[in-house]
């Protein structure tokens, strides 16, 4: 049977619940359009990260892999389209560890795009009626770290590899002054589903519908 590799993070700075750890965790076992899903919830931390996303990768050898995160600010789950080799962290990791213009991978290439079909699994959302865009940007912390590094490690396969950014859940949003752009988790795990199956049942290019941005 086809296996998926889901990821999510666990806690880290304001987010206690990270949503995407949870999902993570609830779909760890399940079978979703006859697709096996492994669960893994990451630590936000660069060393050990590192080690449990390559040990989750050897293990699961999987045909698709969707690595997601909270991302507080996004209004809408987001398809990342591209990883670069860059950590430089805003804030620290969970073991106050702070990087500056450090590579992913030493002697890796710049960047890796996101072998996930983004624009079917958008179009996905949509027809859903479940809001979501692509971003061209991960940033350069943990989440692009490791949709970077699951691209490097499959980069020899042809699974479909990419990472989704979570809006907050409303139990964060009203803890926040002014409040956060957020979703119910029902409606992410939903997305995160969709995600997958689509990913996985997909042939070929991707869809050729717009979705990019000015800037
Ligand atoms: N979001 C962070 C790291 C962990 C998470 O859930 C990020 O966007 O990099």
């Amino acid at each position: 049977m086809t296996r998926a590799l889901v990821t999510g993070f666990g806690a880290y700075a304001d987010e206690n619940d990270n949503p995407s750890g949870l999902i993570a965790q609830r779909l760890n076992g399940q079978q979703i359009d006859g697709v096996e899903i492994a669960g893994r919830v990451l630590p936000v931390d660069t060393e050990l990260v590192h080690e449990m996303l390559t040990e989750a990768v050897d293990a699961v050898q999987p045909a698709v892999v969707v690595l997601t995160g909270v991302a507080p600010g996004r209004t809408a789950p987001a398809l990342e389209r591209v990883a670069i080799n860059v950590r430089d962290f805003p804030i620290p990791d969970t073991a106050g560890r702070s990087p500056i213009d450090e590579p992913v991978v030493g002697g890796g290439p710049p960047a890796y795009l996101s072998t996930l079909p983004v624009k079917a699994i958008a179009d996905g959302w949509r027809r859903a009626g479940l809001a979501g865009y692509v971003s061209n940007t991960a940033g350069t912390y943990l989440c692009n770290q490791v949709f970077y590094l699951a691209r490097h490690l499959c980069r020899a396969s042809d699974a479909r590899v990419g990472m989704v950014h979570l809006p907050v859940t409303p139990a964060r949003s009203v803890a926040s002054t002014p409040p956060l752009p957020s979703v119910p988790i029902a409606a992410l795990e939903h997305q995160v589903r969709l995600a997958v199956s689509i990913a996985a049942r997909h042939d070929g290019a991707d869809l050729p519908i717009g979705g990019g941005a000015i800037s």
